[in-house]
């Protein structure tokens, strides 16, 4: 008896604790607080709303005022390299028309432009020969010209391209050269526009351009193994792990120069940016939820590990450690907290499953330098998000928030800026009637400002891109413009999207003087 009424007497509190629990997570008051939330929800007064570009998919002028030829320049003779066997050298003649592109800008309302400068343009020889004035003066215009039409310029160093010559000399990323030659190229930069500008980063998702310079030869210097693809040299394993060393340390060498010598004088923040893939598990064992976080460390913080805390990821290191190049102390002095903000291109998301512990088919992802985990839009057939027709692009807009978080929680509530995120269907149909692309960047706004309500330090958003540009290896194939550009008469015409960001801007400013007053 006496047991009987003690133990009717401690479930009454766990009753009432379960009763608790019950009404807070019910969906009806979920429901309610999230309304509230979002009609609260304002973006700070000094967010930054952008869009994005980059030097060779939007210049042209691929010789103009002493540019030498670029990495891509040459690449893109190569038959079978661009689907529709085409290239930069005229693209949308941004370096021509950038006074009207910035008038576009001003028009939406967009309170910053994110663009990168073209090294071979300001360094033709690299640190062999010298500055080109012609170019570092067209920078000087356009940067001018960006403040002062009341925009913010924000600046990739690097955005892919390399000058040729540096190819030639040493093998550009392959070589721990690059680093001296990098750095020459950031002082330069720095010297030149530090007054002005006050957002750099110094490289565009080499994460990508390792995959898919070193490992897959879909990018220059085309190297791969025969499993990866069609190329005459490379080794998919070991290259992308060494040009990923070189630049690591390049950035790091970069970030330390400018915090010695000029942020202090010229008060800007240095950053880098990376590619996000939202890796979802496929399913919810255990070994498929570790190959997730493995897909992350062999994608994301193998650069932001390493450059944030001066090692590589536990993931990178149990599989491919010993032939991990090393930091040196010197590194590791440089490397102290080597970021002010992360920038994050986010498009999209994808399946991981394990190959390392469960038995799999051969797949992408599933090799060792990629580490055993096969990544892939479909499970039983169906695809993670809407397909675009694009392969490697499927809607996600969780992986906008989840991606957020993710890098927030790892770095420590770091200042986040999304670089980049934009819609394109494939083939060069896609409408001026934009609707999926304005749906697909409503969504992924909503889904940025979900990661801004749970606490991470998102700054801007840039979307990719103001206009059509050359899209590397899809060549013109692919429009990613909020501005339609016919190609032979290089006019610009806006697409709905265009209204739509620039409503979406002007609404968000509104409330933001709201909230001041
Ligand atoms: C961005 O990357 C680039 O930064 C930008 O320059 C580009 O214009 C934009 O994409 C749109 O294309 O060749 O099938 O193996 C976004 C992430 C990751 C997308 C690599 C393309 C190549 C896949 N990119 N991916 S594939």
């Amino acid at each position: 008896m006496a047991t009987k009424s003690s133990m009717h007497l401690s479930m009454f509190p766990l009753r009432f604790l379960c009763f608790i629990i019950i009404t807070l997570v019910s969906p009806s008051s979920s429901t309610l607080r999230e309304i509230k939330t979002k009609e609260n929800f304002r973006f700070p007064k000094d967010f930054l709303f952008g869009t994005a570009s980059s030097s060779y998919q939007c210049e042209g002028a691929y010789l103009t005022d002493g540019k030498a030829l670029s990495n891509w320049d040459v690449f893109t003779t190569i038959p079978g390299k661009i689907d529709d066997e085409s290239n930069g050298k005229v693209a949308a003649d941004h370096y021509h028309r950038y006074p009207e592109d910035l008038d576009l800008m001003k028009d939406l309302g967009v309170n910053s432009y994110r663009f990168s400068l073209s090294w071979a343009r300001i360094l033709p020889k690299g640190r062999f020969g010298n500055v080109n004035m012609k170019g570092i003066d067209h920078y000087n215009r356009m940067i001018n010209a960006v403040l002062e039409r009341g925009m913010e310029p924000f600046v990739t160093l690097t955005h892919y391209d390399v000058p040729h010559e540096l190819e030639l000399r040493y093998g550009s990323w392959l070589s721990p050269h690059i680093r001296e030659d990098f750095v020459h190229y950031a002082e330069i930069c720095f010297r030149y526009f530090g007054d002005r500008v006050k957002f750099w980063t110094t490289f565009n998702q080499p994460n990508v351009q390792l995959i898919l310079g070193y490992r897959k030869g879909m990018h220059p210097p085309s190297h791969c193994a025969n499993y990866f693809g069609n190329c005459t040299r490379g080794d998919s394993y070991k290259e992308p792990l060494v040009a990923a060393h070189n630049i690591i340390r390049s950035h790091l060498a970069a970030v330390y120069l400018y915090r010695m010598k000029y942020q202090e004088q010229q008060r800007g923040k240095i950053g880098i940016v990376m590619n996000s893939i939202w890796y979802e598990p496929v399913s919810d064992s255990l070994a498929d939820r570790l190959a997730a976080e493995r897909a992350q460390a062999f994608y994301l913080t193998w650069f932001l590990d390493p450059v944030v805390y001066g090692r590589y990821p536990k993931e990178l290191h149990d599989i491919v450690g010993e032939d991990l190049p090393e930091f040196t102390t010197d590194d590791l002095k440089l490397s102290k907290n080597g970021l002010d903000f992360i920038g994050i291109n986010q498009y999209t998301g994808e399946y991981a499953q394990d190959c390392l512990h469960s038995a799999c088919e051969p797949g992408k992802g599933g090799s060792k330098g990629e580490g055993f985990v096969n990544t892939n839009a479909l499970k039983d057939g169906l695809a993670l998000g809407e397909p675009t027709g694009i392969s490697w692009f499927h809607v996600y807009p969780q992986g906008m928030e989840k991606a957020l978080m993710y890098v927030s929680e790892r770095y420590k509530n770091i200042p986040l800026y999304i670089t980049e995120n934009g819609f394109s269907e494939n083939g060069t149909g896609i409408s001026l009637n934009d609707h999926r692309r304005v749906k697909f960047m409503s969504n992924y706004l909503d889904a940025l400002k979900r990661a801004m309500r749970k606490g991470a330090d998102v700054r801007g958003y840039f979307t990719w891109s103001l206009l059509d540009s050359f899209e590397w290896s899809f060549g013109y194939t692919l429009r990613f413009g909020l501005y339609h550009v016919d190609f032979d008469t290089l006019e610009r015409t806006p697409r709905l999207s265009a209204s739509w960001y620039k409503n979406f801007i002007s609404k968000n400013n509104a409330q933001s003087k709201d909230a001041d007053a």
